[in-house]
């Protein structure tokens, strides 16, 4: 992508009403826009970013075996009356008439509306277990939107339900998930923490959230400090077979950490003193077993192996997408703007022409432009006429991990310029060399279990 043909409308000055870093980098980045109070529309930089999130999603629950579907935003408040969540849900629901008269919700989450799917096709154990998701909008009048799209009232979320014959597969289905979330979140170059949470209006008692620790996270925590230290990495876990996920979930949930909602000062004393921490934390995720809640009101029952007609067993589980672009940059973020990780940068690489309109470093940039976008790594080709100072700028703001710079005097020696965002490094070499390095270092990245 050209930067001269691209819509990337950066801020120069630091807008007031944002709070915390994520906030003020992604307006200044020029990734969002605030339509009305915590509802935004993504610029194109900020959707490519919400795009890659959402793959990576889609390609850890495909993985874990779990079936991407959609379903409407829009939903009929009749279904939410038989769950009895119609009136306990309260403020927080946007209630909406048609023109016949007949109340309509925007959905705060699709319990009801996907086990009205499951009681009109599902009536026997043969046809489970079964896991059905989908990305879709959600809609929260949340009483204070705040800190952009980390608590927004439209949010982006992956939610995700499990039925099942027993209560001993829905841990299963429960256990599944907490790795396939581990394992999506570490993609992205995030450490987000299970642990122990509170239902609130989803019901059950079996719940984890999944918290990326940062100052400015709205949910309080404590934790034993070693928890810090476990990662998924690229163990084979395999989905089918529940020791091999509940060995996963046993090691996460050995150690202490909790929310505020269940944090227990007596048991939290037990944790040696030198490892006992206090802290903030970003929900970025949560899961939930709540047995028949729903299923048992709504009559989503299966025949069992003895032909009795039983409730299913039933959790749902939740990513928030858009949230997770905030989280990411409140952990992965200096002065001078973002530092994406790899997993989801909104371009591979930024290359930066130091002189257009000069044939050699015109041809230089080209040459590279069409090497990487023929490996699929198409790279943000700042080809402005701003002055070199004023390019790193943007480049640094706008948070690539990674820019070749450009420019007549080292083409000359038939040399560019590969700079990491991360660590400020920069690193002569030929062109082929720099293309080759970009190539190697986002092989790990590629897409992969399409949806
Ligand atoms: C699980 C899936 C649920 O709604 N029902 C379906 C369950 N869980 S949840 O914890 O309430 O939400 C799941 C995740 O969505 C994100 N989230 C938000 N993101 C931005 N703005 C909001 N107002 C908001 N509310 C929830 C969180 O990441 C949460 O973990």
């Amino acid at each position: 992508m050209r930067l001269s043909r691209y819509f990337l409308p950066v801020l120069k000055e630091t807008p007031s009403e944002a709070q915390i870093a994520s906030h003020r980098l992604m307006l200044r980045a020029g990734m969002i826009k605030q339509a009305s109070a915590g509802i935004y529309s993504w610029l194109p930089l900020g959707f490519r970013v919400l795009r890659n999130i959402e793959r990576i999603v889609h390609e850890e629950q495909v993985r874990a075996g779990h079936i991407p579907m959609l379903m409407p935003t829009l939903q009929a408040a009749d279904l939410w009356r038989e769950s009895g969540r119609y009136d306990d849900y309260g403020e927080e629901m946007l209630r909406i008439r048609d023109r016949h008269g007949r109340d309509m919700l925007y959905g705060p989450t699709n319990e009801e509306l996907i086990t009205d799917i499951f009681r009109a096709h599902v009536a026997s154990y043969r046809d489970l277990p079964l896991t059905l998701y989908h990305i879709q909008w959600k809609f929260r009048d949340e009483i204070r939107p705040r800190f952009g799209v980390m608590r927004g009232r439209e949010f982006y979320m992956k939610d995700g339900y499990t039925f099942d014959l027993s209560r001993e597969d829905a841990i299963h289905a429960y256990n599944r998930h907490f790795v396939s979330y581990l394992r999506t979140y570490e993609r992205m170059g995030l450490q987000a923490i299970p642990m122990r949470a509170d239902s609130g209006p989803i019901g059950g008692d079996d719940t984890h959230e999944f918290l990326v620790l940062a100052d400015t996270g709205e949910s309080e925590v404590f934790y034993d400090s070693a928890v810090t230290d476990i990662r998924m990495g690229e163990r084979s876990t395999d989905y089918d077979s529940p020791a091999d996920c509940k060995a996963v979930v046993d090691e996460f949930t050995a150690l202490y950490a909790r929310t505020d909602e269940t944090h227990d000062a007596a048991v939290f004393a037990k944790v040696p003193e030198a490892r006992r921490r206090k802290g903030r934390g970003i929900e970025v995720g949560q899961i939930f077993y709540f047995g028949t809640k729903y299923s048992e009101p709504m009559g989503a029952v299966v025949t069992d192996h003895d032909g009795n007609r039983v409730p299913v067993h039933m959790g749902s589980h939740g990513i928030g997408v858009s949230r997770l672009v905030g989280a990411i940059i409140e952990a992965s973020h200096d002065e001078a703007g973002i530092i994406w990780p790899e997993g989801v940068t909104p371009f591979p690489v930024g290359l930066v022409n130091l002189r257009p309109g000069d044939g050699a470093t015109d041809a230089a940039c080209g040459h590279i432009y069409e090497a990487l976008a023929a490996e699929g790594l198409e790279p943000l080709y700042d080809d402005t006429e701003e002055r070199a100072g004023a390019k790193f700028a943007t480049q640094d703001l706008i948070g690539l991990p990674w820019r070749i710079t450009v420019g007549p005097r080292g083409i000359a020696q038939g040399k560019v310029e590969l700079t990491s965002r991360r660590t400020g490094e920069s690193e002569e070499m030929s062109t082929e060399a720099a293309v080759a390095r970009i190539v190697e270092i986002y092989a790990p990245h590629r897409p992969r279990h399409a949806p």
